[in-house]
């Protein structure tokens, strides 16, 4: 059965063509961040207009909460989606064919132990991205709800902001303007890359609370591993970074870290499995 995938982040929005692990076919449009749910849903209807009559259901992995249907930002810097957003009931009407939603953290966490870096014991995985999300899949089973929303934890300035807002893609850009460049989290990492001292710095930090909190994630549910992904977690040397600040935790504190196998396509591919499921 095909599944028309769609996995709307606080940067970006990807449709797809799913059929098991197979994408026929693949958009990726920016998120437009101001223009609100319902521009955000006509984006993904116009853009995969052509596609109509090829899915028989639709599949939503979005960044923020979903329940009962209904769709809400925990941290709206890094989506402002409304409250309660009614997101089933707006598809449907729009897509004419039954709809599955969930958060996009959890659907990747999903898509990885069954299709990608899994190995069938117990996982976690975490996307640092606009935000930071995360997915726990244990016993075979994904966690619904709040569980994994590891971004919301409290950060390290005294507790004032979400880690994420103090980690993710958007604090890397906030943290080189405050350092005197105007550069997207790429750019600031290729900076870092060509040895530049302030980009350095940001790359690091950030890296290192990702790893002190893959750390605390590991005595919390102590994973097999714990997958890696996002537009920063998969950035060349990312990972390797948080790895060299874990080198002094012992050994059987320590969490492993791996790399998405299915790189940003994680959330896409794990909502369409949930979803030809019937959700
Ligand atoms: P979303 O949050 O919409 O799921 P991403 O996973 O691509 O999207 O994460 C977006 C964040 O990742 C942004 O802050 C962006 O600047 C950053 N980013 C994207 N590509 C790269 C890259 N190659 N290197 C470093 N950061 C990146
Ligand atoms: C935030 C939260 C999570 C989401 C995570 C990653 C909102 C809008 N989102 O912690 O639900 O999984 O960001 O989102 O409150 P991404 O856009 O960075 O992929």
């Amino acid at each position: 059965e095909t599944v028309l995938a769609v996995d709307i982040g606080g940067t970006k929005t990807m449709a797809a063509l799913v059929k098991g692990t197979v994408i026929a076919d693949e958009i990726l449009v920016p998120t437009a961040r101001e223009a609100g749910p319902d521009a955000w849903l006509e984006a993904v209807a116009e853009r995969t207009a052509q596609w109509r009559g090829r899915y028989a259901r639709i599949g939503f992995a979005v960044t923020g909460l979903v329940q009962d249907g209904r769709w809400s930002a925990l941290n709206p810097a890094t989506l402002g989606i409304p409250h309660g957003y009614p997101l089933v009931d707006r598809a449907t009407r729009l897509f004419g064919k039954p709809v599955f939603a969930m958060n996009d953290a959890q659907a990747a966490a999903w898509g990885e132990y069954k299709f990608g870096a899994g190995s069938g014991e117990n996982l976690v995985f975490l996307t640092i991205s606009t935000g930071i999300g995360g997915g726990i899949v244990i016993n075979g089973r994904p966690l619904p709800g709040l569980a994994g929303h590891f971004g919301l934890i409290r950060g390290p300035s005294q507790g004032r902001s979400p880690l994420e807002d103090e980690t993710s893609g958007r604090w890397i850009t906030v943290e080189a303007l405050k350092a005197g460049h105007e550069a997207e989290a790429a750019k600031v990492f290729e900076n870092a890359r060509q040895g530049a001292p302030w980009a350095r710095a940001i790359v690091s930090q950030s890296a290192l609370r990702a790893a002190t909190l893959c750390r605390d994630i590991q005595l919390m549910l102590d994973p097999n591993q714990i997958v890696i992904g996002g537009g920063v977690g998969l950035a060349a040397g990312y990972i390797d970074e948080m790895r060299e600040h874990l080198k002094d935790v012992a050994p059987r504190l320590a969490p492993r870290l791996v790399a998405a196998k299915l790189g940003g396509r994680a959330g896409i591919i794990g909502v369409a499995d949930l979803a030809g499921e019937g959700g």
